[in-house]
């Protein structure tokens, strides 16, 4: 309870006229990522790899960015299932989705793996508001999660994003067998950067078949509900994100997230691969915690 209160009183005060901002996701490359993330159905080192999806093109992106807007998306985020995108015709056509998604007059961000500094770069001139690179997890427990790649390289990835003058999205994910000492280092990493991420999401597990994660025990919501108000006492001004993990929680659930500090969940039915709950539930949920979604024009 104590925790909870000084969540609210932090929340209230650094972000007043309490609003939440609703974010759609769209997967535009899935599955055969070469990354060896234990928690992830798109890795090819997992037998649950979705194959066989072509990678989506420009328009019909767009047109899923425009329905998202009609339904009340504020922010598009694309995913792209990358160690690191090549550069040419891959990289162009994501160029071409993030100018377009800003000429819709919502905010772009997406996630491609790692950049280089021209990447960073370009991305950035195209309009790209945010880019989402999550730490995941504590330095201590990520050789458990993730062997193909370093959290060094990953800070330096969102170094360059930094430089680049993009906004970071930048969290991580509770259950996948971590410490509570865990989870407060991963939200140490967080808060210690200068300037706090602009946006942290936290993911709750969704325990996927066939990924060296699948018998994981579901996160209690309660657990989600500590480490959003954590990140809101630690990051007061950051977008807290109630990511993965709540197509199985109960309104009353979410509603604590929300009263812990989140001011953001993805909306739509979809994450990336995996189910969210659906518009119309959403859009009751927010009615009835009386709260209101994020309206404002995108800053240009
Ligand atoms: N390949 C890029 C990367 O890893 O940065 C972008 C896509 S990746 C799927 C985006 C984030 O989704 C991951 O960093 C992870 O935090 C989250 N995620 C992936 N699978 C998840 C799962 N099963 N449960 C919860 N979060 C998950
Ligand atoms: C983030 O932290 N969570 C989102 C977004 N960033 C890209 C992704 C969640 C993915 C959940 C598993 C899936 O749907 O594949
Ligand atoms: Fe999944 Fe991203 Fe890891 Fe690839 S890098 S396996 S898409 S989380």
């Amino acid at each position: 309870m104590d925790l909870l209160w000084r969540a609210q009183a932090v929340h209230r005060e650094a972000n007043p006229g309490y609003r939440v901002q609703l974010a759609s996701l769209l997967s535009v490359k899935t599955g055969g990522c070469e990354e060896d993330c234990a928690y992830c159905p798109q890795s090819m080192h997992n037998s649950s790899d979705v194959t066989g999806r072509p990678e989506l093109e420009v328009e019909p992106v767009l047109a899923r960015a425009r329905a998202a807007k009609e339904a009340g998306a504020h922010r598009f985020c694309m995913g792209w299932a990358w160690r690191d995108i090549r550069d040419g015709a891959p990289f162009e056509a994501m160029l071409a989705m993030v100018r377009g998604v800003r000429e819709l007059g919502m905010e772009a961000c997406c996630t491609l793996g790692l950049l280089n500094e021209t990447q960073a770069k370009r991305l950035e001139e195209a309009g790209l508001h945010a880019y989402n690179h999550n730490l995941d997890t504590s330095p201590e427990h990520y050789d458990r999660i993730i062997t193909t790649r370093t959290y060094q390289e990953r800070l330096e990835t969102l170094q360059r994003v930094r430089r680049a003058g993009i906004s970071m999205c930048c969290g991580g994910i509770i259950g996948m067998g971590e410490s509570l000492t865990d989870r407060a280092s991963l939200l140490q990493v967080l808060a210690s950067m200068d300037p706090h991420p602009e946006s942290v999401p936290i993911n709750a597990l969704v325990a996927v078949e066939g990924t060296p994660l699948e018998d994981q025990p579901s996160v209690d919501p309660l657990e989600l509900v500590r480490m959003i108000a954590v990140a809101r006492i630690l990051m007061p001004h950051s977008r807290v994100r109630l990511s993965a993990g709540r197509e199985t929680m109960s309104r009353e659930g979410q509603v604590l997230c929300l009263l812990a500090g989140a001011d953001s969940i993805f909306y739509g039915d979809t994450l990336l691969t995996t189910g969210n709950p659906d518009v119309q539930a959403d859009q009751e949920l927010l009615a009835l915690a009386g709260v209101n979604p994020w309206r404002d024009q995108v800053p240009a």
